[in-house]
């Protein structure tokens, strides 16, 4: 057997520099970002000034500069993203990892970082479209796909599915739907004004009325699951409308269409509403209340993230016990190296491979730049560990093997998750 073949047994100090390679080049699935194609027009965001202003950074810039609220929202969005690279990137070290994140943007594309020239790097960006640009950067990133977020509710985004519009097929369609769990009294009117007989208790026809809208919108969006971000308070079974929706209208419409459920749970909305976007924050929930929902629900299935560190481990203890619970993604404020390391290693601890590691959250198209290859170095350094681990016992691996387990964590349990959507 030659020495490349992939079903050659791996020796201990080849399994570090396998994997890496492995996990670097295998395309990625990313399940979950704010991405959107370029039908979507304005709304996905693209290019320097947007990443420079990802909400990430606005909420570190007031921590450094004495520019007040007002002042800061009162600029437009390239005074704003000056501001921002002055404090954080020339007045101070970018160290933290949303920062970190520029610089290997800027790698990536071949830029150099210790320029520190914003004008220059403004200068690439401004040869650049949208549409060749977003070749190079799936390229760049090695992602296949990203799955966008839909809002229905959005008016912007409301108008454009309305057109029926082609859908660039490496953005996929998703269903979030936030508001109709969440803000039932601002819902109920909007949905009325739209011809569905809903009433603010739930009486009469509005569970089914309910089941006709997401019904509509599956029609008109073909998504690849339901989603929906959810307090930290979120409970289940509990006597409230939300719960009530859950129960009666999402989840006998994703078993009806074969989609599943995914939740994301700990948020705690605008803390500081001074901050706008960037002013939430995090809080621990109950996973009880997501083992009751897998347990009562055994047709459907679940994609769960959360937000709290403290969760991380219930969730894969609860995902041991449900087969219909996927657990997801280091989300937030739990996508920064350290977390990652130890919720990935915590996980094949627990799960093997039967977890997706990671989706990027991206809300500018250029993070994906950055987010993927700052996770897969982490990946590969945790799996390199576990196989290190496996070997050490006499047990045999092969590249055939690393490739068959990396293209599961990347696409194939989340494809498999998906399959029978529609
Ligand atoms: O990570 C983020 O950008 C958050 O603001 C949220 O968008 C979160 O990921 C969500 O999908 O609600
Ligand atoms: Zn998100």
């Amino acid at each position: 057997m030659s020495i490349d073949s992939p079903k050659r047994d791996i020796p201990l100090e080849e399994i570090g520099a396998t994997v890496e390679r492995v996990v670097q080049e295998t395309p990625v699935v990313d399940m979950h970002t704010h991405l959107y194609g370029e039908e979507f027009g304005s709304i996905g965001l693209w290019g320097l000034d947007q990443l420079i202003n990802y909400h990430y950074l606005i909420a570190e810039v007031f921590r450094f500069s004495p520019i007040s609220y007002r002042e800061f929202w009162a600029m437009d969005t390239a005074a704003q993203a000056e501001t921002i690279w002055k404090s954080l990137f020339e007045q101070n070290s970018p160290l933290s990892e949303a920062t970190r994140g520029i610089l290997t943007v800027l790698q990536q594309l071949g830029l150099d970082p210790s320029r520190r020239d914003l004008k220059a790097f403004r200068a690439y960006f401004a040869q650049q479209n949208r549409s060749d640009y977003t070749d190079q950067v799936f390229k760049l990133a090695k992602v296949k796909s990203v799955v966008m977020t839909n809002d229905p509710f959005d008016p912007a985004e409301r108008a454009v599915w309305m057109k029926a519009p082609e859908i660039d097929p490496r953005f996929k369609p998703v269903l979030r739907i936030d508001p109709l769990l969440l803000k039932w009294e601002e819902t109920q009117p909007q949905l009325a004004s739209c011809g569905y007989a809903v009433e603010r208790g739930l009486e009469g026809r509005t569970l089914a009325e309910v089941r006709r809208f997401l019904e509509d919108w599956i029609k008109r969006m073909r998504p690849v699951y339901l989603a929906a971000s959810l307090p930290p308070d979120f409970n289940f079974p509990e006597p409230t409308l939300r719960a009530r929706l859950v129960a009666d209208c999402v989840l006998p419409v994703c078993r009806e269409h074969g989609l599943p459920f995914s939740m994301m749970i700990g948020v705690r909305k605008q803390v500081n509403p001074e901050l706008r976007l960037a002013g939430d924050s995090l809080g621990m929930a109950d996973m009880s209340a997501v083992e009751r929902l897998c347990g009562g629900f055994p047709q459907n299935r679940f994609l769960v993230s959360m937000l709290a560190r403290e969760n991380q481990h219930a969730l894969c203890v609860a995902a041991r016990k449900f087969k219909n619970l996927m657990p997801f993604g280091c989300w937030w404020f739990m996508n920064n190296p350290s977390i990652i390391e130890e919720i990935t290693r915590e996980r094949f601890e627990l799960l093997g491979t039967s977890f997706i590691p990671q989706h990027s959250d991206a809300r500018v198209l250029d993070q994906l730049l950055y987010k993927w290859p700052h996770s897969r170095t982490i990946i590969s350094r945790v799996l390199a560990e576990k196989y290190s681990d496996l070997v050490q016992t006499g047990w045999q691996l092969t590249e055939a093997e690393v490739c068959r387990d990396v293209q599961r964590l990347f696409e194939g349990n989340f494809a498999d998750w998906i399959a029978s959507a529609h």
